[in-house]
């Protein structure tokens, strides 16, 4: 149950210890989760959420580079939860991954799973959460991975570092709002607020006095590590009169990169440098959406918190209030992303995979499903809205996960026909598309990739039903994004484009609203894998695909065996 700076403290001094159970394995830190639900309160109404350690946002996981932390999560609450470390690689070890009957079973009410946390080159800010049904919502918190001991950061030392967790608040309990969703076969309820860290800010109701509030020195410089722990909005942030400067992005360093504002979106982690050098006052941070799909209903609320200087003796009456570009700004939006670009220097090169052996287009769809089981459902004309990847809308296998599936060779779990290319090819981006390629079909299918492939995929969104952007997670691995744009992917004109000298190296990527992204990995971490859009609706409806990379020859090339104590379906 530690947190915040006591635990890491006393984290430096256990510096590897033996651990006192599974074959005397060597881990850094041990942290213990229970997870529980306790009563909070905003938007003037108390409702039970689920935390973990009764902390919302939760607890803060630290590391050094390259450590190896146990994490004892134990269920206290009354549904089935299952914790994933988004960002991280777990080399050879999708064990302790998370995502429900795909890497696990879910842990039951009333047991543990003591989960390995195996990082490698992850450094800068990544984060934990639930993986389970909509759990994700209250159920997340920050990790914070230091270079290693004797080097430092590629940028003067920040006067402090602040985790900003940005969040979406339901006043009606998330499990309802989830069951809406499937028995409805709509669009989600939208949220009512959105939340810096834990909180909505003074432009709702009931929220004035608990508004997080950042007190910063004259002069000073300061890290701010931002998630977008968003269940459905990509959003824009930014901070009245102050510059961000860009300097991480999913556990990775970047060049720097300043603006008057950012775009970050659900899955995503920013570290952003600011400098406190305007007059001493207070001033707003503010998020809200930006939500390009016509049509589709958002959260259309802001968010807010209060800079604060310390030596703010007379402030003006109100703070001024920042710049945020309009919910369906695009341009704006991908100015900002495309102009992210990794560190690559000497001392952080990277590695673009440049001879390719595995070439895969996806497509990735909103869709829609004549209206199951039966009846009318709120989807459009009345059918039930679904997702797709690749005209296929995978479905969670009941029975057993697929990595044990995989591991123990149990048929019938999953098929092995992912395609490569989209089964049919028209105008994807078209203003109008015929009714009959809107419904794709059910299938648990995964995709095969050889150890050490050189795989580039290209991500490619379609106008079916509602064309909107689409934030694609890999677990596993980062990727390199070396191409993206508007319209339709055209290999021979864009591949000419591709950055293949300082591409940012992400984990989660915004794939533009009717355009495509091209990303690059080598296929050097043997285990089961999902891919999937983050925002959390289309996961459900299915936007989703599993990579199983196999097991290569020789020493460290293989997965590692399971745990003794993985949940048991
Ligand atoms: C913010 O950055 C822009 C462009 O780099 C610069 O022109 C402007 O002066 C900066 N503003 C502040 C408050 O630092
Ligand atoms: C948006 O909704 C309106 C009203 O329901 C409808 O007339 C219009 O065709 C829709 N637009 C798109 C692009 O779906
Ligand atoms: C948010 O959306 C609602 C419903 O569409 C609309 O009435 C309201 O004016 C919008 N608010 C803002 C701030 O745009
Ligand atoms: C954004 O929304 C506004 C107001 O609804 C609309 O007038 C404008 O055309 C939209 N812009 C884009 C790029 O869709
Ligand atoms: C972003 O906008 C600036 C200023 O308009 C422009 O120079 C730059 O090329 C744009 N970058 C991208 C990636 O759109
Ligand atoms: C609506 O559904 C009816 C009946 O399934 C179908 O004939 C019609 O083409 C659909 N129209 C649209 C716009 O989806
Ligand atoms: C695809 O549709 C878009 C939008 O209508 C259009 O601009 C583009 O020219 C079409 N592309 C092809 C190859 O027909
Ligand atoms: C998806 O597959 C279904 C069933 O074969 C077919 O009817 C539909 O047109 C396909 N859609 C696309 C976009 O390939
Ligand atoms: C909880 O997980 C167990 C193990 O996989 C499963 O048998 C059970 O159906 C799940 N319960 C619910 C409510 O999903
Ligand atoms: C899709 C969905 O969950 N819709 C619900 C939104 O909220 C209203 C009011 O609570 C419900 O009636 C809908 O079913
Ligand atoms: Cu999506």
């Amino acid at each position: 149950m530690w947190s915040g700076k006591k635990a890491f403290s006393f984290y430096v001094m256990v510096f590897i210890t033996i651990g006192d159970f599974v074959n005397c394995e060597a881990w850094n830190y041990r942290y213990k989760f229970f997870v529980k639900e306790s009563p909070y309160t905003r938007l003037c109404k108390t409702k039970k959420i689920l935390t973990v350690n009764g902390q919302f946002p939760g607890p803060t996981l630290y590391a050094h580079k390259g450590d190896t932390i146990i994490v004892d999560v134990h269920n206290k609450a009354k549904q089935n939860i299952t914790l994933h470390w988004h960002g991280v690689k777990q080399q050879r070890y999708p064990w302790s991954d998370g995502p429900a009957y795909v890497t696990q079973c879910p842990i039951k009410p009333g047991h543990k799973f003591s989960q390995k946390v195996i990082f490698s080159a992850e450094e800068g800010t990544l984060w934990w959460h639930a993986h389970s049904t909509w759990s994700r919502a209250t159920v997340h918190g920050a990790i914070i991975i230091y270079p290693k001991t004797g080097t430092s950061y590629p940028f003067p030392k920040p006067h402090a570092e602040v985790p900003i967790i940005l969040g979406e608040w339901w006043k009606k309990d998330v499990r309802k709002v989830y069951e809406g969703l499937l028995a409805t076969g709509g669009e989600p309820n939208v949220s009512d607020a959105f939340t810096i860290n834990g909180q909505p800010g003074l432009l709702y109701p009931c929220s004035k006095r608990e508004t997080y509030k950042l007190k910063v020195v004259y002069g000073k410089t300061y890290l701010l590590r931002l998630v977008n722990a968003a269940m459905n909005e990509v959003l824009f942030f930014s901070i009245a009169k102050h510059n961000l400067t860009v300097v991480g992005a999913d556990g990775s360093y970047t060049k720097q990169l300043t603006n008057n504002y950012i775009v970050i979106s659900p899955g995503q982690t920013l570290d952003c440098l600011f400098h406190a050098n305007q007059k001493p006052d207070h001033y707003y941070m503010a998020a809200r959406a930006y939500s390009s799909g016509v049509n589709v209903s958002f959260d259309n609320t802001t968010t807010t918190a209060i800079l604060h200087y310390s030596d703010c003796y007379a402030t003006s009456s109100s703070p001024s209030f920042p710049y945020l570009p309009y919910y369906n700004d695009t341009t704006s939006a991908f100015n900002f992303t495309g102009r992210l670009r990794s560190l690559a220097n000497e001392d952080h090169p990277i590695s673009v995979p440049l001879y390719l052996t595995k070439r895969l287009i996806s497509t990735i769809s909103v869709n829609s499903f004549p209206c199951y089981p039966n009846g009318t459902c709120q989807g459009p004309n009345g059918t039930r809205l679904s997702a797709s990847m690749n005209n296929i809308s995978f479905v969670n296998p009941q029975r057993l996960d697929v990595l044990q599936a995989y591991y123990y060779h149990v048929h019938g779990v999953y098929g092995k026909r992912f395609p490569s290319f989209p089964p049919f090819v028209f105008n994807f981006t078209a203003d109008y598309l015929p009714l009959n390629l809107q419904t794709p079909i059910h299938g648990t299918e995964v995709k095969f990739l050889k150890y050490n492939s050189m795989v580039e995929m290209i991500l490619q969104g379609t106008n079916l039903v509602a064309g909107i952007d689409h934030p694609m997670h890999l677990h596993g691995y980062s990727f390199y994004v070396v191409g993206w744009g508007f319209g339709n992917f055209d290999k021979h004109k864009d591949t000419l484009n591709f950055n293949l000298v300082d591409p940012p190296f992400l984990n989660t990527v915004m794939v533009p609203r009717n355009g495509w992204t091209a990303i690059r990995f080598k296929a050097n971490n043997p285990g089961v894998w999902f891919m999937h859009c983050h925002f959390e609706r289309h996961l459900t409806w299915g936007m989703d695909t599993v990579f199983i990379v196999k097991d290569g020859k020789g020493p460290g090339a293989s997965m590692l065996p399971p745990p003794p104590d993985m949940p048991p379906c």
